[in-house]
């Protein structure tokens, strides 16, 4: 009896020092001390025993158990220890650690360049006003000098409403009720959609973005024009950075011109940008035709004005070097996240 329940705790010291988790330690408990363990059945097999040994049988077995019991409980607690060490070592929170942040979204580079171009303007003391983008033909036409039988009123250029209405073509009819609700000295921009009956390439899409700005005061000439102009193209993109004006017409302005910057990619040495020209062209503009102001409620003989118009979608694709206007109307999150 001695000699097994020896071999028994010899057993159980082995394994014991084996287990490595609570389950293996558990399973040498029932193994040992189970219903079918090897200590329970030596204490089956006493029935063998004459009755004069089972007394001490029993009480050697009986301390064994409690010898086993005390070492399984030992093993136990230990175990139970190393695992709570381990829980909490994986546990464990760096409260220090910067928090995960949620995605944000970018503001569109149409947005970035337009909020840079009106910065530019309002430090120079311009105001921005907006308007109706379903206009009267009235101010959209009529009041810019574009007669009835003009072709920029041809169908195939302006989406019409009905024979009186039109989704503005550009902002100028913004500019039109500035003039008729307000007396000089005026210093406006006008940034918004504008619609043309275009089908959709590269170049071109029936919805885009245009900003118009419109001085009047007493004595504005061209010289104004073209120092506005300097110093908008300066602040916008550099030092250096001038302006060419070449002749154009506009049925709204006289004269008109269309200007042209020093390619900001050469400095105006003449690149693949610039198609070796050294300049760039990004705007048009010109003195208030005197007819204008006239049907704008303004006396050309007191007051003189010039304006000009911008293409948002032009500047931001020479400023962020994107081939395909289309790529601004897409919306796909993963070309418009570059632009921060
Ligand atoms: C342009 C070019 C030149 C323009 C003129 C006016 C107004 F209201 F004063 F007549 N607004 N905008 C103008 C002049 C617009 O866009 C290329």
């Amino acid at each position: 009896m001695k000699e097994k329940i020896a071999q028994i705790e010899q057993l159980l010291v082995t394994e014991l020092a084996g287990c490595e988790n609570l389950q293996a330690l558990d399973a040498l408990r029932v193994k040992v001390l189970g219903k079918k363990g090897e200590l329970t059945a030596l204490l089956r097999g006493m029935g063998q025993l004459s009755p004069e040994e089972r007394p001490a049988a029993g009480q050697m077995i009986n301390e064994a158990r409690e010898k086993f019991t005390g070492l399984l409980e030992e093993k136990q607690a230990l175990l139970k220890k190393q695992e709570q060490e381990a829980a909490l070592k994986r546990e464990t929170i760096d409260v220090t650690q910067p928090a995960a942040m949620p995605k944000a979204g970018s503001v569109h580079p149409m947005t970035l360049v337009l909020n840079e171009v009106v910065d530019c303007f309002t430090g120079m003391g311009f105001e921005v006003v907006e308007g109706p983008e379903v206009e009267l033909d009235h101010y959209n036409f009529e009041l810019m000098n574009i007669p009835k039988n003009h072709p920029a009123r041809d169908a195939q250029d302006t989406f019409y409403v009905d024979d009186n209405i039109v989704l503005r073509t550009h902002t100028s009819p913004v500019q039109a009720r500035t003039m008729l609700t307000r007396k000089p000295p005026i210093r406006v921009i006008c940034p918004g959609r504008v619609y043309r009956a275009d089908e959709m390439d590269a170049t071109h899409s029936p919805v885009f973005h245009q900003m118009e700005g419109l001085v009047i005061d007493k004595d504005v000439t061209m010289a104004d024009l073209r120092g506005t102009l300097n110093a908008f193209a300066e602040r916008l993109y550099g030092k250096g950075i001038t302006t060419r004006f070449r002749p154009s017409f506009f049925p709204f302005t006289e004269p008109s011109a269309e200007v042209d910057l020093t390619c900001v990619n050469c400095h105006g040495k003449g690149c693949r940008v610039c198609k070796g020209t050294g300049w760039i062209e990004v705007l048009g503009c010109g003195m208030v035709n005197p007819h204008v102001l006239e049907m704008c409620g303004i006396d050309p003989n007191e007051y003189s004005g010039f304006a000009f118009g911008i293409g948002i979608e032009r500047i931001t694709m020479q400023r962020y070097g994107i081939p395909d206007l289309r790529l601004l109307f897409e919306g796909d999150v993963r070309f418009l996240g570059q632009f921060r």
